[in-house]
């Protein structure tokens, strides 16, 4: 098989790639190792910054977004029994929070991809890439475990595969400077149903951590506890969980949690991480792949969309009038909005978070970090601008 464009993963870095590609009438395989299916129902992502909504509204993708996405114009602070409201439209100027499904979106762009007659292969095995830093790389893979290999000839690789896909490990370490910074707590994160206990999303700091609330539909809401990374879910118990969300989102004024059957848990670490470059010969890393933000912020899917705007963006330049420009600056331009994501997602974390090797008087900082936020229109202004996304900067690209 050939292609322009060979697309590894079938995430929301590959499907937008691939979409905004066909949008240009550029030709792309996807090779997804999972099933359609695991792909559909794997529980992710819930927040899209303004842009990632208007991309999706742009690629006429958008239309159940819009019906079944919740829109809100704020969010809460929550900390010694107090609330901030973070009024998000009124310090940007318009702009919302929209939470709508990882799973959802993925649904809307492969029924769309499908339809429009792209080529997604689900299962895909041993994915192996090729001659990268040749005119012609290849990827290699099996459509079933024991099936015959297969080579899909590219003009260019897109590695959209995640964290720890095979295309990040074929940028050689002698180029590459991997950025990393861990963290001693995990999230550990609960579908239930129940109806909403608050009309916006709660980002709680308390003495036994930090507690989120959000939502998925009227009947299904999205809860997350901060837990020790190496915690196993089966030592939560619903009971437990139950104690530690009241505990930790109680109020003043006796804020009311919904309690209802919890239908899915689990617990994920949390790291920070670039790689530099995001590029060596004729492979592109997107999203995950490139770089991974600790979920505080909700900016790691919004990052994967901006990352393919300017790679799809490279590449049309590219077929249409034979520049190279943007390509060649493909790290440069993503780099500089990676790490203000990765700044605002790791000072997020530290703002929110118990962190057991803190002492009392740093403790104490935390809490007047808050205290200022929730005094200064300048200090929130600053949370919500980040909040909804920082505009695309394509400085100097004409
Ligand atoms: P993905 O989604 O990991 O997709 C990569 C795809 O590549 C496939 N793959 C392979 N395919 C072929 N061969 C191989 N060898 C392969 N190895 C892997 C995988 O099966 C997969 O389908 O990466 P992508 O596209 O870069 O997208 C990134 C986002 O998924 C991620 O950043 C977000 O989910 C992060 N995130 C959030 N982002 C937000 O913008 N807003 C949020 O509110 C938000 N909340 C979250 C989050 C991530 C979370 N977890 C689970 C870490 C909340 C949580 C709890
Ligand atoms: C979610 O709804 O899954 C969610 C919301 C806010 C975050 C992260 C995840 O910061």
């Amino acid at each position: 098989m050939r292609t322009q464009v060979g697309i590894i993963g079938a995430g929301p870095a590959g499907l937008l790639l691939s979409h905004l590609l066909y949008s240009q009438g550029i030709d792309s395989v996807i090779l997804e190792s999972r099933t359609r299916e695991e792909v559909e129902t794997t529980i992710r992502a819930g927040v899209l910054e303004q842009g990632t909504v208007d991309l999706l509204n742009a690629m006429g993708v958008g239309d159940r977004m819009r019906k079944e996405g919740h829109f809100h114009d704020g969010f809460e602070l929550r900390y010694n029994g107090r609330s901030h409201r973070i009024n998000v439209r009124e310090l940007t100027e318009g702009k919302r929070v929209t939470v709508y499904a990882q799973h959802e979106i993925l649904k809307d762009l492969i029924h769309a991809r499908l339809r429009t007659g792209g080529t997604i292969v689900f299962g895909a095995k041993n994915v192996s890439l090729d001659g990268v830093d040749t005119e012609k790389p290849t990827i290699r893979y099996r459509e079933e475990a024991e099936g015959e290999l297969r080579e899909l000839t590219c003009d260019f690789i897109a590695g959209c595969d995640g964290f720890h896909g095979p295309s990040r490990p074929m940028i050689p370490q002698s180029v590459r400077t991997d950025y990393e910074r861990r963290y001693a707590h995990g999230w550990l994160g609960i579908l239930v149903e129940a109806p909403p206990s608050a009309s916006e999303l709660v980002y709680a700091n308390h003495d036994r951590g930090f507690a989120l609330l959000s939502t998925r539909s009227p009947e299904i809401q999205r809860m997350y506890l901060q837990v020790d990374a190496k915690d196993d879910i089966a030592n939560w118990s619903d009971d437990r969980i139950w104690n530690e969300l009241h505990a930790r989102l109680e109020t003043r004024e006796g804020f009311q949690l919904t309690e209802g059957r919890i239908f899915q848990k689990g617990i994920v670490s949390m790291r920070s991480f670039v790689c530099d470059p995001m590029q060596y010969g004729r492979l592109f890393l997107a999203g995950d792949a490139a770089h991974i933000v600790p979920p505080t912020g909700a900016k790691g899917l919004n990052l994967a969309a901006a990352d393919v705007q300017v790679l799809a963006r490279g590449f049309e330049g590219y077929y249409k009038a034979g520049k190279t420009e943007i390509l060649q600056r493909y790290t440069e331009i993503c780099l500089k909005r990676v790490w203000k994501a990765e700044r605002f997602s790791y000072a997020m974390t530290q703002l929110l978070h118990r962190n057991p090797e803190h002492s009392p008087f740093e403790r104490r900082l935390q809490l007047a970090e808050l205290e200022y936020i929730a005094s200064s229109r300048a200090a929130s202004l600053s949370i919500a601008e980040n909040y909804v996304g920082l505009p695309m900067d394509f400085e100097g690209v004409s």
